[in-house]
């Protein structure tokens, strides 16, 4: 294990001699996004095997832990659900009893240098739990410190701790847990959160045969930043990115997606699609993002090239090279889906699944009040690709709003992280001032980037429900509106005989979203 590797030798007595000053919890004012924020990284900590109570309570969010606790959550974290207790029988410290619950834990993390005590040969394990403490245990037990660095009797420690813990991302989401505060549950479960997505990926023999991808893009600035995040993540393959009209026109769209792929370090192949709509009219190119669809910014020079193929051609021979494992995330219109389906129905039928942003979910729309702007655009093609048989599931307007915008201090941090980061901020400026404009001055939707999130990380969808989509081609007020009828749901009227074609995600962990998105462009 990696944090086996730095064994923090030396650390001069007194080192944590600081739990007898600490400043009373400061009282805050309750903030709904992060305390959302707490509730998910808590809930994923449970899920990793931290305990979910201690002797004294339950784990939650608002009350202020201790230094046993934060021992405890450390080793529990490293060791996962399979840890069998006791990993230590001796009593670590002269504070902590071999008896007391905590001992072994307080113990394992002893033994490998992740804390040393106090100079009297003490742990006080009920005092509390300080940000700059608990960042220490973390990046030590991850093999993450800087080599002797922290080894400092005065306060240098601690500012190589949190300079470490901020360069590590360890903050991300609540800034005040750098520092000698005490710690909340909900601080100390995003802090061990946010180290947590800094472990080593799997040894390699250990990973599962990569997800094979082909992504559909009307290439706007959300599309490019969800290329972005695809292109980065390591357990998919992007087969290809097959373009069309949308937010912009074709060769604009096919233009956008090569750049993105660029940036991302990508080699993925980029196949021109549809110009036109599935019944043949042309498609009307819209853009919020600007004329060229990525903020106006000149920051589109690909010296990639598109492929001769064309995109349905791509699609139907990779689908049949490699039957019942590709899944197609759409994030247009479905017009090239809905184009291979109709030309190789029986290939088709061996797509894997099907990621679709698109519909108003349950809530309004976009392009009208009750239909959104990728049905709008080819609503005969959605149909289609709702109809086909293969399952579908969709990511809606309704849970790309709320805490899963993007406010201004998102898009500054994302300015200073890298090319990739830069390149989305750039990106977005003029669908900012659209929001501006719209009364919206501090959020913005990235849509594109919630639903490839769904995609990469099954935990990021918080809940999902059965259901018969059914997508509405008639002219008129409710032209492309998506009608869902759950599963499970007696309908006074209408008879529930059904084909549930469709996993609706109905909400998604709002408070992880841009922290994940944040983290994996790093990579
Ligand atoms: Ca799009």
């Amino acid at each position: 294990m990696r944090m086996h590797k730095k064994i923090l030798a030396g650390l001069l007595s007194g080192l944590l001699l600081i739990g007898s000053c600490l400043p009373a919890a400061a009282s805050r004012e309750a903030d709904p996004q992060i305390e959302t924020l707490y509730q998910d990284a808590l809930s994923a900590m449970k899920e990793k095997g931290v305990p979910d109570s201690f002797p004294d309570g339950p784990f939650l969010t608002e009350a202020v832990l201790n230094r046993e606790q934060g021992a405890v959550i450390t080793a529990s974290l490293i060791l996962g659900k399979e840890a069998e207790t006791p990993f230590g029988d001796s009593a670590p410290f002269a504070d902590v009893s071999a008896d007391r619950w905590s001992a072994p834990y307080i113990a394992w993390c002893r033994d490998r240098g992740i804390l040393l005590g106090y100079g009297d040969g003490c742990f006080h394990p009920e005092d509390p739990l300080t940000g700059d403490q608990f960042a220490k245990m973390l990046l030590c037990a991850l093999g993450t410190a800087r080599d002797g660095k922290y080894a400092d009797s005065g306060d240098a420690w601690a500012e190589a701790v949190r300079t470490d813990a901020a360069l590590q991302g360890l903050y991300d989401g609540d800034t005040s847990m750098a520092g000698s505060v005490p710690l909340t549950g909900g601080q100390a479960a995003l802090m061990a959160y946010n180290a947590l997505s800094l472990q080593s990926p799997a040894a390699p023999e250990e990973k599962q045969a990569k997800r094979k991808l082909i992504i559909d893009t009307d290439t706007g600035a959300d599309d490019a930043s969800a290329l972005i995040l695809a292109a980065k993540d390591d357990s998919v393959d992007i087969l290809g990115v097959t373009t069309l009209v949308g937010n912009v026109n074709l060769e604009q769209s096919t233009q956008n997606a090569l750049m993105a792929l660029e940036v991302a370090g990508s080699g993925a192949p980029v196949y021109k699609g549809a110009e036109k709509t599935y019944g043949g009219r042309g498609i009307e190119a819209f853009s919020v993002f600007g004329m060229d669809g990525m903020g106006d910014a000149d920051l589109i020079h690909p010296t990639g090239k598109v492929q001769e193929e064309d995109a349905i051609s791509f699609i139907i021979n990779t689908v049949r090279e490699n039957p019942g494992e590709v899944e197609l995330v759409v994030l247009g219109p479905a017009t090239n889906i809905a184009l291979a389906m109709k030309e190789a129905p029986e290939v088709m039928k061996q797509v894997k699944m099907i990621w679709s942003m698109g519909t108003a979910g349950l809530g309004p729309g976009n392009a009208s009040p009750v239909a959104e702007f990728n049905v709008y655009g080819d609503a005969e093609a959605y149909r289609v690709m709702l109809d086909f048989g293969v399952p579908v599931t969709i990511v809606g307007l309704d849970v790309c709003g709320g805490d899963a915008m993007w406010t201004s201090e998102q898009f500054d941090m994302l300015e200073g992280t890298n090319e990739a980061g830069r390149f989305v901020s750039k990106s977005f400026e003029k669908i900012r001032a659209f929001y501006a404009s719209n009364g919206s001055a501090d959020a913005t939707m990235n849509c594109d980037s919630v639903a490839m999130m769904c995609v990469l990380d099954p935990g990021f969808v918080k809940s999902s429900i059965r259901a018969h989509g059914s997508c509405i081609t008639e002219e008129g007020e409710t032209y492309a509106q998506v009608i869902f009828y759950q599963e499970g749901f007696n309908y006074d009227v209408v008879e529930n005989d059904f084909l549930y074609n469709v996993t609706l995600v109905s909400d998604v962990k709002e408070g992880l979203y841009f922290s994940n998105y944040r983290k994996t462009i790093l990579k």
